[in-house]
């Protein structure tokens, strides 16, 4: 560790201490200035011995196993030091004090899944200041307090095929309602967003989204709320999850009520998870990415950063491992790949 970076660890403490710093544009321009300064150096060698920490939403998420177990593959690959923490509800505020934590701990690179864009900023800007390079992954924070977002598929993407989705399931017509995770969740808002542009359009005229419900990604309350949903409407004809524990939990619902067979769930989903309500019959379709591959390619990315290689600029370039090039694009985005959709015919296919 060099004294400029133990320099900038105990003034980010400080600053952390303090309660104050990070929010304030004088603040994040600066901490922005510190990172962007150096050029990129593509033939910049990968760093060995990289300490590499992961906080996603929340641990206790089937999702967040498979991306951080892409993560630590990557992190073994690099051979760097894996860790990860997290708390176990996605509130919002909730990851502020293991970021503080990380840098106290001097790691060389966050990867992040922000449970709300703004609430991480300033820490996020205080690691930042000390040196760390701070990937977001699935979830993506304020671009002001960031190095690059690891995005699974295009946002505009995404909201397209789970509103295709809901028409083709709907047939066309009825009543839809969405069960998203919290109301603060960057991805699934973003998600939301297009979907009801798509919506505006007239091929779905016919279908009208009734009610946005939160489950906040946790098992019971998504349970609850899909059960909510179907007294409330009882005209439902889809309910579109775009969380994998909202999914889940609403089609082990719909599968052991008199709803099954009547109302369809679609939305995002675990394919480990939504096998058996595939073959029951109550869900014929949804989609996924690989959600280990994201957490792969954030450490690939977080290494590139931390040794040179990229900056995270519009354009620069670096090699994922298995996953091949990739190429930054506006905003800092690296986009994994499109999703997958599974439907009984598939399903066996995948393992995760
Ligand atoms: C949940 C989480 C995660 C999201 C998936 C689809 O597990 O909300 O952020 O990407 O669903």
């Amino acid at each position: 560790m060099s004294r400029h970076r133990l320099a900038a660890v105990f003034t980010a403490t400080l600053l952390v201490a303090a309660g104050c710093g990070g929010t304030t544009k004088d603040n994040q321009s600066s901490s922005t200035d510190t990172q962007t300064s150096a050029a990129a150096d593509p033939n910049a060698k990968l760093k060995e011995g990289l300490k590499i920490a992961y906080l996603p939403k929340q641990l206790n998420n089937p999702y967040s196993d498979v991306e951080t177990s892409g993560g630590e593959e990557a992190v073994k690959e690099l051979k760097g030091e894996y860790k990860k923490v997290g708390p176990n509800d996605a509130s919002a505020s909730s990851q502020v004090s293991y970021i503080n934590t990380l840098i106290q701990q001097q790691q060389d690179v966050i990867v992040v899944a922000a449970n709300d864009p703004n609430a991480v900023c300033p820490s996020l800007n205080q690691a930042r200041a000390a040196k760390i390079k701070v990937v977001t992954f699935d979830s993506d924070a304020n671009k002001t307090c960031r190095d690059a977002f690891i995005n699974q598929a295009t946002t505009e993407g995404i909201g397209q095929s789970l509103a295709k989705m809901a028409l083709e399931q709907a047939g066309g017509s009825g009543d839809i309602a969405v069960l998203s995770a919290t109301p603060n969740a960057t991805n699934q808002n973003a998600w939301i967003e297009v979907m009801k542009t798509e919506l505006a359009k007239p091929e779905y005229s016919k279908l009208k989204l009734v009610k946005i419900a939160y489950g906040n990604d946790d098992d019971q309350k998504s349970f609850q709320e899909a059960q909510g949903l179907l007294q409330s409407y009882p005209n439902l004809k889809v309910i579109v999850a775009p969380t994998t524990v909202g999914i889940a939990a609403a089609a082990r619902y719909i599968s052991s009520s008199s709803y099954k067979g009547k109302v369809q769930v679609t939305g995002l989903g675990l394919p480990n998870q939504m096998r058996q309500y595939v073959k029951d019959g109550t869900v014929k379709k949804f989609a996924l990415w690989n959600p280990a591959d994201i957490g792969y390619l954030a450490a690939y990315a977080g290494a590139a950063l931390a040794s040179g290689q990229i900056t995270g600029a519009e354009g620069d370039k670096f090699t994922a491992g298995k996953l091949g090039p990739y190429t930054i694009g506006k905003d800092g985005e690296i986009v994994l790949g499109p999703p997958t959709e599974f439907t009984t015919d598939n399903i066996d296919k995948f393992n995760f």
